[in-house]
């Protein structure tokens, strides 16, 4: 299936810095990235973006109500920015809340200990969701971002996972009350950023939090694979298979990541490893008719970047479409890995097997499941072959 794609802004904008080293790229203003992405929407590589506040306007905190004032900067650059977008038709899909960048939020946001720091943080969501109300957003995504812990003595552990209840409560309440745009929101996991832990590391750690929730048919989650499930080794394709059987998997974050490291956050495809198993996971959507749309994210690579007023658009309009390019690669060859009849064939050799007791076991028959008769010996010495499986994708994924 060839999807929507999305590229956010502040992938767009991202100066490429890292903990060892400063900028390497020439920043760019909100309407110099918005003028990028409406060229990319021209040029038909994408057909949506999405903004952390931060990306597009600055935070005065002691002037939460700034986006409603026509005098105010806020105010101006997004009428500026939209006025832009409307010209191109280019839709901002989802809005999510910066409580990562300034160094109030360095304790966390939403979960901070200090209740006037997590009042500021409430209304900072609330501001996000009017912004994202103005331009017409269909998602608010909730990123873990600084809630989390350097030092597990330093925790108060009876209040993180009720202060992110509280907060994104708040968020769904406010959506609501104001009839905001926002249809759904979704939590983005991570494990760490970098130091320490966060508190909610992975998209189990998120489905299960849902559940908790006032409202829980309003949330749901964006992995960003490869790169947060893999920083602690885990797997992509289970990541993406229980929020899709959840029924809670809107859109995914997508990137590249060698497994085990900090967030590489490398544009998709490109890298050492993740070939074969962002393949997989494309092939795993298209499976599981997964119908939800993708959304980049990922930085122009550090080696890539380069100083200097001419590289700063060209560059970032490049790594727009090496990421695309590089998407309707990994989704062409999927399509490819899921049509063919041939794979279909040896994975129905050991795999989809259907007997009565299936039924019985679907449908809790217990008497029929005690009383079956069921030959161990035979099971036991047959062989599970999931290398036959294997060999048969690799050649069709090298096309050998
Ligand atoms: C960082 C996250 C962040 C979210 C949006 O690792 O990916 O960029 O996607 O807040
Ligand atoms: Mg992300």
């Amino acid at each position: 299936m060839k999807r929507q794609l999305s590229m956010p802004f502040w992938c767009v904008r991202s100066t490429v810095g890292d903990p060892f080293g400063s900028s390497v790229m020439d920043s760019i203003t909100p309407l110099e990235a918005c003028d990028i992405l409406c060229d990319a929407k021209k040029d038909g590589l994408i057909d949506f973006t999405s903004t952390h506040d931060d990306d597009i306007v600055e935070w005065d905190p002691a002037n939460p109500m700034d986006d409603q004032d026509p005098s105010s900067p806020c105010y101006k650059t997004i009428h500026a920015l939209k006025e832009k977008m409307d010209k191109v038709g280019l839709k901002m899909k989802m809005v999510t809340c910066s409580l990562h960048g300034d160094t109030l939020f360095r304790n966390g946001g939403l979960t901070n200990p200090d209740p006037e720091i997590r009042a500021l943080a409430a209304q900072k969501v609330m501001r996000t969701l009017r912004i994202g109300n103005f331009f017409g957003a269909e998602y608010f995504t909730y990123w873990v971002a600084r809630d989390g812990f350097e030092c597990q003595f330093a925790v108060d552990w009876k209040t993180p996972y009720k202060y992110i209840e509280n907060g994104l409560n708040l968020a769904t309440r406010y959506i609501k009350e104001n009839k905001l745009s926002i249809k759904y929101c979704t939590i983005e996991p991570k494990p760490n950023e970098p130091r320490g832990e966060m508190y909610l590391a992975t998209t189990g750690h998120a489905l299960g939090l849902i559940a908790n929730l006032e409202d829980p048919s309003m949330w749901g989650v964006n992995p960003e694979l490869l790169q947060h499930e893999g920083m602690t080794n885990l797997s992509a394709s289970n990541a993406a298979a229980m929020a899709i059987h959840a029924g809670k998997l809107p859109f995914l974050h997508i990137g590249n990541q060698k497994a085990g490291q900090f967030d590489n956050d490398s544009p998709t495809l490109t890298g050492m490893d993740g070939l074969k198993e962002m393949v997989g996971l494309v092939w795993i959507l298209e499976k599981l008719n997964w119908k939800g749309h993708i959304e980049f994210d990922n930085h122009v690579l550090r080696t890539d970047s380069a100083p200097g007023e001419k590289n700063k658009i060209q560059i970032r309009k490049d790594f727009i479409k090496h990421n695309v390019d590089s998407w309707r690669l990994a989704e062409g060859k999927a399509e490819q890995l899921a049509g063919n009849k041939d794979l279909d064939a040896i994975r129905a050799k050991y795999i989809g097997k259907t007997a009565d007791i299936g039924k019985a076991l679907e449908s809790y028959d217990l008497k029929a499941i005690q009383a079956a008769k069921i030959d161990y010996k035979k099971l036991n010495e047959t062989p599970v072959a999931n290398a036959a499986i294997d060999y048969a994708f690799n050649r069709a994924i090298l096309g050998m």
